[in-house]
């Protein structure tokens, strides 16, 4: 047998015990006889390094550390799932789906739903190519490293007749034993120790060092497809959770084909007499229905399918007593009240903090600092009070009050109407948001500043190099080559670009301040109809919404951040810096370029929302109307168009696909 067919045969040998070992859980070999036949693949690489291929077991743990993750985006989504907290509302689902299927048995598959986190693993021709977290669904991050150091994750599918291209969707996870391990360790080394299985899972998988994620007891189960390409499916997601099984791709052996209502029921509270004694953490049950063309006729509501559901355990309960009320700033501004509590451990971990959500809830639920109050923690969800023990109130109990100015940076705060959330109005220069204000005036979009990515802005604000977005504009390159890997090239590109930034449009600049719900198209539109920075800041109410696209909430948000001196301040700083555009007071609004026109949108767009382009068309002066007449000038057409497309094409109307609307609209 020549060394390569040897090297073939030793790894096909440990690809079968690892099926056995992590999948099957029915190792046919002693560890020590493993470690041998991995030693022995090792061995024969080392002597012969061209032989080594990605997807040999040697090759789990890649080489260096990453800077940052890259992103990938899913060729279909993740979606996300519905929930149901009591029997009445998997009844009422099991009514949505067979009044939808006009049909009266529909089989379901009844599954444990784990609480780890999401992941998306894309196998090409057998080969496990890339891994990715759910993100939002579209795009998550590119940790194939991380995944491919998991045991129970195979580099190779098994057998042969697998299909070109495989998405497998599913769970990584901590199991409890390995949690309490690592835990164990961690506080033996003087490291920090992990809340609970899934915190741990989570901070494993997205190691930039894929060597700590392969230290880390973590493993996946499967529990679906995405994109899946030259192969024959099966007609049953259960048929395709055994043939996932027989490709070496690790499923729950919990699953069960259930086919009503009191089935359902019967399975969710068997799983939730064994949850304690399995050795990882679930959080409920999901019930997804069992043919795949049934499925497919049930379709989606936004990003869920109609035709699945998650049954949720009950959360966990404590009671603990409240000692002071404190209010957090977050990144985007928003303030929110934080119960500090007296240590009480609810479901797995102590707990010191709660959410309290919004003042309106305080004073919904009369809750008063040195109450006795009810805390609820469900699964990864941040624990929240829920309820005070209005017989247990002492009598120097203190009701609550809102600040009204930011206790990070002493700006004034906005409540906007109808919203529950008070904000502080020191954008550029509140402490709290700091790193995300640099982050967006840099991003894009806004100013465009080309290699000031996030980490680098994090390790400018804590090296105390920035504290605003005018500091940027003084860095020099000796500061900037004391941050962690930053050459002396690389310090000069950035000095260049942030100096090439100064050179930009209004309406970019006003994207870049960050003022609240001032998105792209909102600053076009303000750019356009006010043509200078200073008319602006000025600009009444009553100015404010005569410009298309601006309500009474966004102009109240742009007259709050404009208010404030220390926004203000840093606005002028800026400008003293040498950031300039140029004056776009000729562009007032009876020389908008699409003043008089009139179009329609339809359809799905890619890269906005047809909101979006609707703004963006009437920056630029046009009008949007709903319907399509001989008076419409042009039909913007996304995919899946409808009955506008048809009225527009039989009376001669201009169609204007997606790529032309980005010219119009000047964004490519
Ligand atoms: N077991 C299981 N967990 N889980 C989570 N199945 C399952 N399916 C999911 C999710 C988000 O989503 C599909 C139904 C789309």
């Amino acid at each position: 047998m020549d060394i390569r067919e040897r090297i073939n045969k030793l790894r096909d040998e440990i690809n079968k015990h690892n099926y056995q070992y992590y999948v099957l859980d029915a190792p046919l070999i002693p560890d020590v006889e493993y470690d041998h036949l991995l030693r022995d693949l090792q061995a024969l690489e080392s002597k012969h390094p061209e032989l080594i291929t990605a997807d040999s077991p040697t090759q789990r743990v890649g080489a260096e550390p990453l800077a940052a993750f890259g992103t990938i985006r899913h060729e279909l989504p993740m979606l996300s799932l519905g929930n149901a907290f009591s029997e009445d509302d998997i009844i009422a689902f099991h009514r949505r789906v067979t009044e939808r299927l006009n049909a009266t048995e529909v089989p379901y598959v009844a599954e444990p739903k784990l609480d780890g986190l999401a992941v998306s693993l894309r196998y090409e021709n057998g080969i496990l190519v890339s891994g990715a977290t759910r993100g939002d669904g579209n795009s998550g991050e590119d940790i194939t490293r991380n995944v491919r150091t998991i045991p129970s994750i195979p580099l190779r599918l098994l057998g042969t007749g697998t299909p070109s291209v495989l998405e497998v969707r599913g769970e990584v996870y901590m199991s409890r034993s390995g949690f309490a391990a690592l835990n164990q360790r961690q506080r033996k080394q003087g490291e920090k120790t992990f809340v609970n299985p899934r915190n741990a899972a989570a901070g494993s998988l997205r190691q930039l060092d894929p060597k700590v994620t392969a230290q880390r007891p973590l493993a996946i189960f499967c529990y679906g497809v995405g994109v899946v390409q030259d192969y024959l499916m099966p007609q049953r997601h259960s048929e395709m959770l055994m043939r996932l099984k027989n490709w070496g791709l690790r499923v729950s052996e919990e699953y069960r084909v259930v086919n009503n209502i009191s089935e359902c029921i019967k399975y969710y509270n068997e799983i939730e007499a064994k949850r304690d004694i399995l050795d990882y953490d679930i959080d409920g049950v999901v019930y997804k229905v069992d043919l795949f063309q049934q499925q497919d006729a049930l379709g989606f509501v936004s990003r869920a399918p109609r035709w699945a559901i998650a049954y949720k355990f009950p959360a966990q309960e404590a009671l603990t007593t409240l000692q002071a009320i404190d209010i957090q700033v977050g990144r985007t501004g928003a303030l929110t009240p934080v119960a500090r509590l007296k240590p009480v451990f609810v479901g797995g971990a102590t707990i010191t903090n709660a959410t309290l959500h919004n003042e309106d809830e305080i004073q919904r639920k009369d809750i008063r600092v040195g109450d006795t109050v009810v805390i609820r923690r469900a699964g990864d969800v941040i624990p929240e009070v829920v309820s005070a023990l209005r017989e247990r109130r002492p009598a120097d109990a203190v009701p609550f009050e809102m600040v009204t100015a930011c206790p990070d940076c002493g700006s004034d705060v906005i409540r906007n109407k109808g919203e529950s959330v008070v904000r502080c109005t020191g954008g550029l220069y509140c402490p709290a948001q700091r790193k995300e204000a640099i982050k967006h005036f840099a991003s894009r979009k806004a100013l465009d500043i080309e290699g000031l990515g996030d980490k680098l802005v994090d390790q400018l604000v804590e090296h105390q190099l920035v504290s605003n977005v005018a500091d940027l504009y003084s860095l020099n390159r000796d500061q900037l080559m004391e941050l962690e890997r930053m050459g002396e090239k690389s310090a000069d590109n950035l000095v260049k670009a942030i100096n090439d930034s100064k050179s930009t449009t209004l309406a970019r600049f006003l994207y870049a301040l960050g003022i609240r719900e001032v998105g792209e198209a909102t600053a076009l539109s303000l750019a356009r109809n006010f043509g200078q920075l200073s008319t602006l800041m000025e600009a009444s109410e009553e100015a404010l919404l005569s410009v298309p696209d601006v309500g009474p909430v966004v102009a109240a948000n742009i007259r709050a951040f404009f208010r404030q001196d220390h926004n203000r301040e840093v606005i002028e700083r800026l400008e003293n810096e040498g950031v300039h555009w140029q004056d776009l007071t000729e562009f007032s609004q009876q020389n908008l370029p699409l003043k008089g026109k009139t179009f329609v949108i339809t359809g799905k767009l890619d890269a906005m929302t047809r909101d979006e382009a609707k703004a963006c068309l009437q920056a630029l002066g046009a009008k949007v109307s709903g319907s399509v007449s001989s008076k419409t000038d042009g039909l913007v057409a996304g995919h899946d168009p409808g009955s506008k497309y048809t009225r527009a094409t039989s009376l001669g109307v201009e169609i204007i696909d997606e790529k032309n609307l980005l010219t119009i609209l000047n964004k490519e």
